[in-house]
Protein backbone atom coordinates (compact mmCIF):
# COMPACT_ATOMS: atom_id res chain seq x y z
CA UNK A 1 0.00 0.00 0.00
CA UNK A 2 1.18 3.30 -0.68
CA UNK A 3 0.36 6.16 0.92
CA UNK A 4 0.18 9.84 -0.42
CA UNK A 5 -1.47 13.16 -0.01
CA UNK A 6 -0.20 13.36 3.39
CA UNK A 7 3.22 15.55 5.51
CA UNK A 8 5.32 13.11 6.83
CA UNK A 9 6.63 13.78 10.27
CA UNK A 10 9.22 11.23 10.30
CA UNK A 11 11.08 12.02 13.45
CA UNK A 12 14.33 10.81 11.37
CA UNK A 13 17.08 12.86 13.39
CA UNK A 14 14.95 15.28 15.02
CA UNK A 15 11.66 16.38 13.37
CA UNK A 16 12.09 15.53 9.57
CA UNK A 17 9.26 16.80 7.70
CA UNK A 18 8.46 15.22 4.62
CA UNK A 19 6.27 17.76 2.58
CA UNK A 20 3.73 16.08 -0.01
CA UNK A 21 5.15 12.59 1.24
CA UNK A 22 4.40 8.98 0.29
CA UNK A 23 4.53 6.38 2.51
CA UNK A 24 5.25 2.72 0.95
CA UNK A 25 3.80 -0.40 3.60
CA UNK A 26 5.10 -3.83 2.74
CA UNK A 27 3.26 -6.11 5.13
CA UNK A 28 4.33 -5.23 8.49
CA UNK A 29 6.93 -2.87 7.86
CA UNK A 30 7.61 0.82 6.11
CA UNK A 31 9.74 -0.18 2.85
CA UNK A 32 9.92 3.60 1.32
CA UNK A 33 9.74 7.09 2.51
CA UNK A 34 10.19 9.82 0.25
CA UNK A 35 8.85 12.87 -1.51
CA UNK A 36 5.92 11.74 -3.63
CA UNK A 37 7.10 12.87 -6.94
CA UNK A 38 9.93 10.08 -6.22
CA UNK A 39 7.78 7.63 -4.90
CA UNK A 40 7.67 3.96 -6.65
CA UNK A 41 5.12 3.07 -8.88
CA UNK A 42 2.63 0.39 -8.87
CA UNK A 43 0.15 -1.20 -6.25
CA UNK A 44 -2.23 0.06 -4.45
CA UNK A 45 -2.41 4.00 -3.96
CA UNK A 46 -4.38 5.89 -1.00
CA UNK A 47 -4.52 9.56 -1.37
CA UNK A 48 -4.60 11.05 2.53
CA UNK A 49 -6.45 13.75 2.42
CA UNK A 50 -2.69 16.21 2.98
CA UNK A 51 -2.71 15.60 6.82
CA UNK A 52 0.22 15.25 8.80
CA UNK A 53 1.35 11.62 9.99
CA UNK A 54 3.81 10.72 12.63
CA UNK A 55 4.77 7.33 13.48
CA UNK A 56 2.52 5.34 15.73
CA UNK A 57 2.79 7.26 19.41
CA UNK A 58 4.67 5.40 22.22
CA UNK A 59 3.74 5.84 26.53
CA UNK A 60 7.03 4.43 27.41
CA UNK A 61 6.31 4.89 31.60
CA UNK A 62 2.74 3.89 32.58
CA UNK A 63 1.35 2.18 35.54
CA UNK A 64 -2.14 1.33 34.13
CA UNK A 65 -2.80 -2.31 35.64
CA UNK A 66 -3.70 -1.82 39.19
CA UNK A 67 -6.83 -2.13 41.97
CA UNK A 68 -9.35 0.79 43.24
CA UNK A 69 -8.83 4.30 43.46
CA UNK A 70 -7.59 7.60 45.04
CA UNK A 71 -9.74 10.34 44.60
CA UNK A 72 -10.25 10.08 48.64
CA UNK A 73 -6.71 10.42 48.32
CA UNK A 74 -6.51 13.69 45.97
CA UNK A 75 -9.15 15.30 48.10
CA UNK A 76 -7.03 15.11 51.32
CA UNK A 77 -4.04 16.36 49.39
CA UNK A 78 -6.30 19.66 47.61
CA UNK A 79 -6.62 20.06 52.11
CA UNK A 80 -2.62 20.79 51.81
CA UNK A 81 -1.74 16.96 52.85
CA UNK A 82 1.42 16.03 50.99
CA UNK A 83 1.71 12.90 48.92
CA UNK A 84 5.12 11.74 51.12
CA UNK A 85 2.77 12.52 54.08
CA UNK A 86 0.02 10.11 52.52
CA UNK A 87 2.39 7.99 51.88
CA UNK A 88 4.21 7.73 55.22
CA UNK A 89 0.64 7.23 56.95
CA UNK A 90 0.10 3.94 55.04
CA UNK A 91 -1.92 5.68 52.00
CA UNK A 92 -0.47 6.16 48.89
CA UNK A 93 1.05 3.25 47.14
CA UNK A 94 0.40 0.96 50.23
CA UNK A 95 -3.38 1.91 49.61
CA UNK A 96 -3.28 0.55 46.35
CA UNK A 97 -1.32 -2.26 47.37
CA UNK A 98 -4.00 -3.19 48.96
CA UNK A 99 -6.82 -3.23 46.64
CA UNK A 100 -4.39 -4.60 43.68
CA UNK A 101 -4.13 -7.88 46.04
CA UNK A 102 -7.43 -8.13 46.57
CA UNK A 103 -8.80 -8.17 42.88
CA UNK A 104 -8.93 -10.79 40.80
CA UNK A 105 -7.11 -10.77 37.03
CA UNK A 106 -10.35 -10.51 35.28
CA UNK A 107 -10.86 -7.19 37.32
CA UNK A 108 -7.89 -5.67 36.97
CA UNK A 109 -8.12 -6.64 33.31
CA UNK A 110 -11.74 -4.58 32.79
CA UNK A 111 -9.94 -1.80 34.39
CA UNK A 112 -6.58 -1.56 32.70
CA UNK A 113 -8.83 -2.10 29.57
CA UNK A 114 -10.48 1.46 29.96
CA UNK A 115 -7.08 2.94 30.78
CA UNK A 116 -5.81 1.65 27.68
CA UNK A 117 -8.52 2.36 25.36
CA UNK A 118 -7.85 5.72 26.28
CA UNK A 119 -4.60 6.13 25.08
CA UNK A 120 -5.26 3.88 21.55
CA UNK A 121 -8.05 6.95 21.28
CA UNK A 122 -4.87 9.44 20.95
CA UNK A 123 -2.82 7.17 18.94
CA UNK A 124 -1.00 4.81 21.20
CA UNK A 125 0.65 1.23 19.36
CA UNK A 126 3.22 0.66 22.05
CA UNK A 127 2.51 1.12 25.36
CA UNK A 128 4.81 0.48 28.56
CA UNK A 129 3.25 -1.23 31.74
CA UNK A 130 5.08 -1.34 35.52
CA UNK A 131 4.18 -3.83 38.20
CA UNK A 132 4.69 -2.54 41.64
CA UNK A 133 1.32 -2.52 43.27
CA UNK A 134 2.04 -5.98 44.21
CA UNK A 135 5.23 -6.50 45.47
CA UNK A 136 4.42 -10.18 46.87
CA UNK A 137 5.49 -12.58 44.37
CA UNK A 138 1.95 -13.67 43.45
CA UNK A 139 0.57 -10.60 42.85
CA UNK A 140 3.30 -9.10 41.06
CA UNK A 141 3.47 -11.86 38.46
CA UNK A 142 -1.02 -11.42 38.48
CA UNK A 143 -0.15 -7.70 37.81
CA UNK A 144 2.40 -8.80 34.49
CA UNK A 145 0.14 -11.57 33.21
CA UNK A 146 -2.65 -9.06 33.24
CA UNK A 147 -0.10 -5.95 31.40
CA UNK A 148 0.80 -8.65 28.80
CA UNK A 149 -2.74 -10.28 28.55
CA UNK A 150 -3.57 -6.56 26.98
CA UNK A 151 -1.52 -6.92 23.83
CA UNK A 152 -4.18 -9.95 22.59
CA UNK A 153 -7.31 -8.17 22.88
CA UNK A 154 -6.28 -4.76 21.79
CA UNK A 155 -4.03 -3.90 18.58
CA UNK A 156 -0.72 -2.41 20.81
CA UNK A 157 2.29 -3.98 21.67
CA UNK A 158 2.58 -3.56 25.39
CA UNK A 159 6.13 -3.63 27.23
CA UNK A 160 6.56 -4.89 30.70
CA UNK A 161 8.99 -3.70 33.55
CA UNK A 162 9.27 -5.30 36.99
CA UNK A 163 9.20 -2.76 39.58
CA UNK A 164 9.72 -4.64 42.92
CA UNK A 165 11.56 -1.87 44.08
CA UNK A 166 8.08 0.07 43.94
CA UNK A 167 7.68 0.52 47.63
CA UNK A 168 8.03 -1.99 51.17
CA UNK A 169 5.00 -4.20 51.70
CA UNK A 170 3.61 -4.11 55.23
CA UNK A 171 4.64 -7.47 55.55
CA UNK A 172 8.48 -6.61 55.63
CA UNK A 173 7.56 -3.37 57.51
CA UNK A 174 11.15 -4.41 60.23
CA UNK A 175 13.00 -6.17 57.23
CA UNK A 176 13.64 -4.25 54.34
CA UNK A 177 16.76 -6.24 53.43
CA UNK A 178 14.83 -9.35 53.86
CA UNK A 179 12.21 -7.60 50.70
CA UNK A 180 15.30 -6.55 48.86
CA UNK A 181 16.42 -10.29 48.95
CA UNK A 182 13.38 -11.20 48.19
CA UNK A 183 13.22 -9.06 44.50
CA UNK A 184 16.64 -9.75 43.62
CA UNK A 185 16.77 -13.85 44.60
CA UNK A 186 12.86 -14.85 43.93
CA UNK A 187 10.86 -12.58 41.85
CA UNK A 188 13.63 -11.32 39.37
CA UNK A 189 15.18 -14.65 38.17
CA UNK A 190 11.07 -15.86 38.47
CA UNK A 191 9.78 -12.85 35.56
CA UNK A 192 12.84 -13.17 33.51
CA UNK A 193 12.87 -16.97 33.67
CA UNK A 194 8.49 -16.79 32.61
CA UNK A 195 9.41 -13.63 30.03
CA UNK A 196 7.04 -11.62 32.18
CA UNK A 197 8.87 -8.75 32.25
CA UNK A 198 11.44 -6.96 29.55
CA UNK A 199 13.09 -4.87 31.64
CA UNK A 200 13.52 -4.32 35.71
CA UNK A 201 12.43 -0.57 37.31
CA UNK A 202 13.11 0.83 40.62
CA UNK A 203 12.03 3.62 43.03
CA UNK A 204 15.42 5.31 44.13
CA UNK A 205 13.54 7.86 46.51
CA UNK A 206 13.70 8.73 50.28
CA UNK A 207 9.78 7.54 50.86
CA UNK A 208 11.25 4.54 48.73
CA UNK A 209 14.60 2.65 48.22
CA UNK A 210 18.02 3.88 48.57
CA UNK A 211 20.92 3.76 45.93
CA UNK A 212 22.32 0.78 47.58
CA UNK A 213 19.19 -1.13 47.84
CA UNK A 214 18.82 -0.23 43.99
CA UNK A 215 22.42 -1.25 43.20
CA UNK A 216 21.51 -4.57 44.60
CA UNK A 217 17.93 -4.70 41.93
CA UNK A 218 20.17 -3.59 39.31
CA UNK A 219 22.61 -6.70 40.37
CA UNK A 220 19.93 -9.11 39.96
CA UNK A 221 18.62 -7.56 36.97
CA UNK A 222 21.82 -7.78 35.14
CA UNK A 223 22.65 -11.00 35.95
CA UNK A 224 19.61 -12.60 34.81
CA UNK A 225 20.21 -10.38 31.21
CA UNK A 226 17.43 -7.95 32.00
CA UNK A 227 17.64 -3.59 31.18
CA UNK A 228 16.77 -1.50 33.88
CA UNK A 229 15.78 1.75 34.29
CA UNK A 230 15.06 4.03 37.14
CA UNK A 231 12.24 6.58 38.66
CA UNK A 232 15.09 9.17 39.89
CA UNK A 233 15.32 12.11 41.45
CA UNK A 234 11.84 12.81 41.64
CA UNK A 235 11.64 14.26 44.87
CA UNK A 236 14.88 14.83 46.05
CA UNK A 237 18.26 14.41 44.29
CA UNK A 238 19.66 10.74 45.59
CA UNK A 239 21.92 10.28 42.47
CA UNK A 240 20.15 7.48 41.47
CA UNK A 241 20.64 8.77 37.82
CA UNK A 242 24.37 8.43 38.54
CA UNK A 243 24.12 4.77 39.58
CA UNK A 244 21.64 3.94 36.79
CA UNK A 245 24.17 5.32 34.10
CA UNK A 246 26.66 2.83 35.36
CA UNK A 247 24.36 0.14 34.50
CA UNK A 248 23.82 1.32 31.42
CA UNK A 249 20.16 2.18 31.99
CA UNK A 250 17.53 2.44 29.29
CA UNK A 251 16.03 5.50 30.97
CA UNK A 252 15.85 7.43 34.46
CA UNK A 253 12.55 9.06 34.78
CA UNK A 254 10.69 11.97 36.45
CA UNK A 255 14.61 13.73 37.30
CA UNK A 256 13.14 17.18 38.05
CA UNK A 257 16.12 17.11 41.01
CA UNK A 258 18.78 15.83 38.42
CA UNK A 259 21.91 18.19 38.71
CA UNK A 260 24.91 18.90 36.14
CA UNK A 261 26.83 15.76 37.10
CA UNK A 262 23.80 13.26 36.82
CA UNK A 263 22.75 14.92 32.76
CA UNK A 264 26.36 14.10 32.12
CA UNK A 265 26.75 10.90 33.55
CA UNK A 266 23.48 9.74 31.53
CA UNK A 267 24.93 11.69 28.69
CA UNK A 268 27.78 9.29 28.81
CA UNK A 269 25.63 6.14 28.89
CA UNK A 270 23.34 6.94 26.18
CA UNK A 271 20.42 6.69 28.69
CA UNK A 272 17.34 8.43 27.74
CA UNK A 273 15.85 10.87 30.05
CA UNK A 274 12.11 10.57 30.44
CA UNK A 275 10.29 13.76 31.77
CA UNK A 276 7.26 12.80 33.31
CA UNK A 277 4.63 16.29 33.61
CA UNK A 278 1.65 14.44 34.99
CA UNK A 279 3.12 14.00 38.15
CA UNK A 280 4.77 17.62 38.34
CA UNK A 281 1.45 19.15 37.59
CA UNK A 282 -0.60 16.56 39.93
CA UNK A 283 1.79 17.20 42.63
CA UNK A 284 2.45 20.54 42.32
CA UNK A 285 6.21 20.60 41.97
CA UNK A 286 8.36 23.69 41.51
CA UNK A 287 11.64 21.95 40.96
CA UNK A 288 11.63 21.61 36.91
CA UNK A 289 13.52 19.19 35.38
CA UNK A 290 16.70 20.47 33.38
CA UNK A 291 15.81 20.41 30.18
CA UNK A 292 18.67 22.93 28.95
CA UNK A 293 20.85 21.02 29.86
CA UNK A 294 19.48 18.03 28.87
CA UNK A 295 19.70 19.67 25.07
CA UNK A 296 22.78 20.94 25.80
CA UNK A 297 24.24 17.36 26.16
CA UNK A 298 22.48 15.46 23.35
CA UNK A 299 20.60 13.10 25.67
CA UNK A 300 17.21 12.37 23.77
CA UNK A 301 14.11 13.58 26.10
CA UNK A 302 11.17 11.13 26.05
CA UNK A 303 7.93 12.31 27.77
CA UNK A 304 5.32 9.41 29.00
CA UNK A 305 1.91 10.02 31.08
CA UNK A 306 3.27 7.73 34.17
CA UNK A 307 -0.88 6.74 33.96
CA UNK A 308 -1.00 5.54 37.94
CA UNK A 309 -3.75 6.01 40.42
CA UNK A 310 -1.41 8.48 42.96
CA UNK A 311 0.65 10.76 41.16
CA UNK A 312 -0.66 10.73 37.59
CA UNK A 313 -3.67 9.78 36.73
CA UNK A 314 -3.50 11.36 33.08
CA UNK A 315 -5.01 9.01 30.56
CA UNK A 316 -3.97 11.23 27.74
CA UNK A 317 -0.52 11.71 25.33
CA UNK A 318 -1.84 14.85 24.01
CA UNK A 319 -2.47 16.32 27.73
CA UNK A 320 0.74 15.23 28.46
CA UNK A 321 2.65 16.58 25.05
CA UNK A 322 0.66 19.87 26.50
CA UNK A 323 1.68 19.41 30.00
CA UNK A 324 5.26 19.01 28.76
CA UNK A 325 5.47 22.44 26.61
CA UNK A 326 3.89 24.55 28.79
CA UNK A 327 5.28 23.43 32.04
CA UNK A 328 8.56 22.00 31.21
CA UNK A 329 8.63 24.59 27.83
CA UNK A 330 9.65 21.97 25.60
CA UNK A 331 8.55 22.68 21.92
CA UNK A 332 5.74 20.65 19.95
CA UNK A 333 8.42 19.03 18.33
CA UNK A 334 10.12 17.83 20.88
CA UNK A 335 7.27 17.08 22.31
CA UNK A 336 6.09 14.80 19.84
CA UNK A 337 10.07 13.30 19.66
CA UNK A 338 9.28 12.72 23.12
CA UNK A 339 6.23 10.07 22.28
CA UNK A 340 7.97 8.84 19.43
CA UNK A 341 11.93 8.23 18.60
CA UNK A 342 13.37 9.26 22.00
CA UNK A 343 10.28 6.90 23.54
CA UNK A 344 11.25 3.99 21.33
CA UNK A 345 14.96 4.82 23.25
CA UNK A 346 13.57 4.40 26.43
CA UNK A 347 12.54 1.09 25.64
CA UNK A 348 14.96 0.24 23.91
CA UNK A 349 13.34 -0.59 21.30
CA UNK A 350 15.12 0.05 17.86
CA UNK A 351 11.94 -1.05 15.11
CA UNK A 352 10.11 1.79 15.97
CA UNK A 353 9.25 5.68 16.46
CA UNK A 354 10.57 6.55 13.39
CA UNK A 355 8.93 6.51 9.63
CA UNK A 356 11.95 4.92 7.66
CA UNK A 357 12.62 1.88 5.61
CA UNK A 358 12.90 -1.22 7.81
CA UNK A 359 10.67 0.19 10.92
CA UNK A 360 7.63 -1.08 11.78
CA UNK A 361 4.34 0.08 9.79
CA UNK A 362 2.91 1.92 13.13
CA UNK A 363 1.52 5.33 11.92
CA UNK A 364 -1.23 7.91 13.18
CA UNK A 365 -2.96 10.01 11.03
CA UNK A 366 -3.67 13.23 12.51
CA UNK A 367 -6.13 16.27 10.70
CA UNK A 368 -3.11 19.20 11.34
CA UNK A 369 -0.50 20.65 9.88
CA UNK A 370 1.78 20.95 12.98
CA UNK A 371 2.61 19.34 16.11
CA UNK A 372 1.88 22.41 17.66
CA UNK A 373 -1.86 21.48 16.93
CA UNK A 374 -1.17 18.72 19.46
CA UNK A 375 -0.20 20.51 22.01
CA UNK A 376 -1.79 23.26 22.12
CA UNK A 377 -5.71 22.93 22.85
CA UNK A 378 -6.53 20.88 25.87
CA UNK A 379 -9.44 17.83 25.03
CA UNK A 380 -9.56 18.37 21.36
CA UNK A 381 -8.56 14.89 19.52
CA UNK A 382 -7.40 15.57 15.93
CA UNK A 383 -6.87 11.62 15.41
CA UNK A 384 -8.02 10.69 12.32
CA UNK A 385 -6.64 7.22 11.39
CA UNK A 386 -3.70 4.48 13.31
CA UNK A 387 -1.93 2.13 11.33
CA UNK A 388 -0.39 -0.92 13.01
CA UNK A 389 1.88 -3.62 11.80
CA UNK A 390 0.78 -2.15 7.91
CA UNK A 391 -2.66 -2.55 9.09
CA UNK A 392 -5.71 0.00 9.61
CA UNK A 393 -6.97 -0.51 12.86
CA UNK A 394 -8.68 2.91 13.58
CA UNK A 395 -10.54 5.41 11.49
CA UNK A 396 -9.99 5.79 8.06
CA UNK A 397 -7.68 7.20 5.47
CA UNK A 398 -9.44 9.06 2.96
N1 LIG B 1 6.65 7.34 40.92
C1 LIG B 1 5.46 7.63 40.43
O1 LIG B 1 5.21 8.59 39.80
C2 LIG B 1 4.55 6.54 40.74
N2 LIG B 1 5.42 5.59 41.30
C3 LIG B 1 6.60 6.10 41.41
O2 LIG B 1 7.54 5.46 41.83
C4 LIG B 1 3.48 6.93 41.73
C5 LIG B 1 2.84 5.73 42.32
C6 LIG B 1 1.65 6.02 43.17
O3 LIG B 1 1.53 7.07 43.84
O4 LIG B 1 0.78 5.14 43.19
FE1 LIG C 1 6.04 6.11 37.58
Amino acid sequence: MLLTHLDAATMRGGYGLIKDAAILLEDERIAWVGPRVEAPGGGRTVACGGRLVSPGLIDCHTHLVYGGSRAHEFEQRLTGVSYAEIAKAGGGIASTVRATRSQSEAELRAAALKRLDCLLAEGATTVEIKSGYGLDRETEVKMLSVARGLSRVRPVDVVTSYLGAHALPPEFRDDRAAYVDLVCNEVIPLVAREKLADAVDAFCEGIAFSVEETRRVFEAARACGLPVKLHAEQLSNLGGAKLAASFGALSVDHIEYLDQSGVDAIAGSGTAAVLLPGAFYYLRETQLPPVTALRKAGVPVAIATDLNPGSSPVHSLLATMNMACVLFALTPEEALLGLTANAARALGLKDRGVIAPGMKADLALWDIERPGELAYPLGLNPLKAVIRNGKLVRGDLS
